[in-house]
């Protein structure tokens, strides 16, 4: 089973409603190792970078406007196929369509603020955790 590494981030959202403990301890108990976090607010271009893949959706400027709007939690998380067992516990991008259980399910109505982000894939989790955390991808 190859090892990943994935990014997540607690967004803004999460850190004001005090759920970083509850997305971390999620990750740590599903079985995933903790390799980095850091609790930062991001600069508008590293938003826009991040998000880039959506730079021309209608919704894009909303999305950064949301992700730089406080502080937020960003972490990179190991384990055997940590890309998908992160995206799993997280759930789907609409939290009303998340399942129950998920943290999305459990804990957001809205898609603009739907509390955590997990990267997409292998190739994402390099690029992102090159963005927030170089040389630990
Ligand atoms: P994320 O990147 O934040 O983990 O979310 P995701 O993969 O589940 O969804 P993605 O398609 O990458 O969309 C990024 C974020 O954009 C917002 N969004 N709004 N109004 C809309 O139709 C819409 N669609 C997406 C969401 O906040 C989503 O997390
Ligand atoms: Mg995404």
């Amino acid at each position: 089973m190859s090892v990943e590494r994935t990014l997540v981030l607690v967004k803004p959202d999460g850190v004001s409603r005090g759920l970083v403990g509850e997305v971390v301890g999620r990750l740590e108990r599903k079985g995933l190792t903790l390799v980095a976090l850091e609790l930062r607010t991001l600069q508008r271009s590293v938003a826009e970078t991040h998000y880039g893949e959506h730079a021309a959706k209608p919704f894009f400027g909303e999305l950064v406007d949301f992700i730089v709007s406080g502080p937020l939690v960003a972490l990179v998380a190991e384990g055997p196929r940590a890309v998908e067992a992160a995206r799993g516990l997280i759930g789907a991008t609409d939290p009303v369509k998340a399942t129950p259980g998920s943290l999305r399910g459990d804990y957001a109505l809205e898609i603009g603020q739907n509390l955590v982000h997990g990267s997409d894939s292998p190739e994402s989790a390099k690029r992102e955790i090159d963005l927030f955390f170089p040389g630990l991808s």
